[in-house]
């Protein structure tokens, strides 16, 4: 018998799984150095239980293949054709097992994995009655500070933007995306929203590794002398931030390098970032991303709660993980709901104060509205109900 067999003993077992994509809006165009997106699209799983609870996660990147390594179809793909199969009929209560079940199948597909761990906790925090966080060791904070990202591509319309922003107590951290004009005409965006907000506003930028190295040592003097505090991927490889990092007045953050425990060792091994943007489905899952912050902790590198442009779920789940760390000390980015036109919760998420108030009901404490997400789901469902060989 193996360690496996432990699936197939408890009385609860795992009687389907679903997966669909759901295509919403987005407010406005959002303007990366990777993609202009205009919609985002959600990789929604739900985790069917014997005793009527279900478990739900979500899966999103940014435009597709442009971003990283998967997308929201493969996604999918993964979940039904080789993870769906591993989870029917099993105990859901052994979620470690579980995700050591899964890690020995499938390789790599992080996003899908994470989707996947999400909504087996938020099984398992139902069934118990607990928030998402009490899994995960206890809430230190009941609400996270919440950065909102300028990147309509316009100076003008940013500024206004931000203004609005400020005037509606929603965000007073902002997150300029730069990399797509040149570097010059990036410092000049980057010194005119500044210089309009003064310090009614914090200014960090990200540049999703658009720079080279030569590019990067010559922009960020200017964009500390701008008074933006934080730089986040400013270059692609990790030894040439690594390089960067300690020689200006201003945070390095590492993001796209930062792809799990491993690389977060590696990173931290040469100090080679002020910073590490803590990403869920980037680092593997919110277990995956715990061991991510103590291995920043450890290092002496400072935290900061990053998004994929994530759904209400997967924005959820990193903000009951983030509430549980002690060092938080640039708050997060958890903004990706309200860059949706289209609401997917029967009661919206709580946001105001410059803060996003996380849910204290079971589970993730959040509720999917069925009718919205049927009306925006792409190709239909896929449902799992045979169990195949998980022992
Ligand atoms: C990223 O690279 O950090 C976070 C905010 C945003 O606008 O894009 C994301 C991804
Ligand atoms: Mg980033």
């Amino acid at each position: 018998m193996t360690i496996y067999a432990a699936l197939r003993s408890g009385s609860v077992k795992i009687e389907r799984v679903e997966t669909c994509l759901v295509d919403l809006p987005t407010i406005r165009p959002h303007k990366l150095s990777v993609a202009t997106m205009a919609s985002q699209t959600l990789m929604i799983v739900r985790i069917f239980l014997s005793d009527g609870i279900v478990g739900v996660g979500e899966g999103t990147t940014i435009g597709g293949l442009s971003y990283g390594a998967e997308s929201p179809e493969g996604m999918k793909l993964a979940i039904d054709t080789y993870i769906a199969p591993l989870l029917a009929g099993a105990d859901p209560n052994c979620i470690q097992l579980l995700l050591a079940r899964i890690a020995k199948v499938v390789k790599g597909n992080s996003f899908a994995k994470s989707a996947v761990e999400t909504a087996l906790l938020d099984a398992f925090g139902k069934r118990h009655g607990l928030p998402l966080s009490a899994l995960l060791g206890g809430a230190v904070r009941k609400r996270l500070p919440v950065a909102w990202t300028l990147a309509s591509g316009d100076t003008a319309r940013d500024i206004d933007e931000a203004e609005d922003m400020l005037d509606r107590r929603r965000h007073r951290v902002f997150k300029l995306k730069i990399g797509v004009r040149d570097v010059k005409a990036d410092i000049q965006h980057v010194v005119a929203i500044k210089a309009a907000l003064g310090d009614r506003g914090a200014v960090r930028v990200d540049v999703n590794m658009a720079w080279s190295e030569t590019q990067a040592a010559w922009a960020i003097p200017a964009l500390a002398d701008a008074g933006c505090e934080l730089v986040e991927q400013p270059v692609a490889s990790a030894a040439a931030l690594a390089r960067l990092t300690g020689r200006f007045p201003v945070a390095l953050m590492a993001d796209e390098i930062l792809q799990g425990p491993a690389s977060a060792f590696e990173i931290a091994k040469v100090r080679g970032a002020d910073v590490f943007a803590i990403k869920i489905e980037q680092a593997g899952g919110l277990f995956a991303a715990q061991r991510v912050a103590a291995i920043a902790d450890a290092a002496g590198i400072e935290l900061y709660g990053g998004t994929m442009l994530e759904g209400a779920f997967s924005t959820i789940a990193s903000a009951h993980l983030f509430s549980t760390f002690t060092n938080l000390q640039w708050g997060t980015e958890l903004f990706g709901p309200l860059l949706l036109a289209e609401e997917i919760l029967k009661t919206p998420l709580s946001y105001g104060d410059f803060e996003l108030a996380v849910p204290d009901g079971p589970g993730l404490g959040i509720e999917l509205d069925d009718d919205k997400i049927r009306r925006f789901t792409r190709d239909g469902l896929v449902t799992i109900t045979k169990a195949s060989g998980a022992t």
